[in-house]
């Protein structure tokens, strides 16, 4: 299979996701945003599915060769060299609610030794600060173009540290005695409800690490890229027995990671 420039994957990804962020925007004050499906901790929008099928058809058009692995669906070929890893909307039950926080995520994933995928291109799109996020692997991240780096502090009392708690009452309990445990620890704890935004934070050095277990791949693949850029640390492991492509994560500056790595 022929390889995939990084540089036009990014163009790609970049405008696909702008794509996306329009439709979000213009439909963020929507008060009665179409629900496909609903529980006490998630939420699922058909304007999710558009988002992803408007993203996939830029994708598909300029990279047909790469199959999808989207939070909305998974298409092409599973045995492809590349896919594209997209979450349409993260940050679903925020913007439901009108909250302007959540954001678009693409990640451009190849296929390595042995199998495993990397994640070679990221892309992070939020449309109400209007800030774009990009990462090539190998070369420095950027928001809006301006190269950025994490932050230097390393005293947990200092940082402000972002917590997920998913989707399920077993990931809630996991990661309660975790809040109860940091709250006193840390400057201040912040539960924002979207994954690929926490990453980017970290990355930008507006937050000095995020945990979450039990999030899927489509939240982090393109913000664990561009923490890595930017100079950061990206742990992940797939959590067993759980839906495909669930993982634990924490995302830090590095500099406080020996100290966040018993709650990980
Ligand atoms: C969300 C993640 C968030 C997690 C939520 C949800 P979605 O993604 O960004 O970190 O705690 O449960 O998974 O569903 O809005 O794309």
């Amino acid at each position: 299979m022929k390889a995939i420039p990084a540089s036009a994957a990014l163009k790609t990804a970049v405008l696909a996701a702008r794509q996306a962020g329009g439709v979000m925007r213009k439909n963020q004050n929507l008060t009665t945003k179409a629900v496909n499906q609903a529980s006490q901790h998630d939420i699922k929008l058909e304007l999710d599915v558009k988002c992803q099928q408007l993203i996939e058809k830029t994708l598909k058009r300029s990279f047909p060769q790469a199959s999808i692995l989207g939070e909305e669906g998974v298409s092409g070929d599973p045995a492809s060299e590349y896919r594209w890893v997209v979450d349409p909307i993260d940050g679903t039950v925020n913007f439901t609610y009108g909250i302007p926080h959540a954001c678009v995520s693409i990640a451009l994933d190849r296929r390595v030794e042995g199998g495993e995928f990397q994640t070679v291109v990221g892309v992070v799109y939020d449309p109400f600060c209007d800030e774009l996020w990009t990462a090539i692997r190998g070369k420095p991240a950027r928001l809006n173009g301006r190269v950025i780096r994490v932050s230097q502090r390393e005293k947990l009392e200092e940082s402000i540290i972002s917590l997920g708690f998913a989707k399920h009452r077993s990931t809630l309990n996991r990661m309660l005695p975790v809040f109860n445990t940091l709250v006193p620890k840390v400057r201040k704890i912040r539960i924002m409800g979207a994954a690929a935004l926490a990453m980017v934070y970290v990355a930008s050095g507006r937050l000095e690490a995020y945990l979450e277990y039990g999030v899927r791949w489509w939240d982090v693949a393109a913000g664990g890229l561009i923490l890595e850029c930017a100079g950061g640390s990206f742990l992940h492991e797939w959590v067993p027995k759980a839906d495909p492509h669930t993982c634990r994560i924490l995302a830090s500056n590095g500099r406080v990671e020996a100290r966040m790595k018993r709650y990980f």
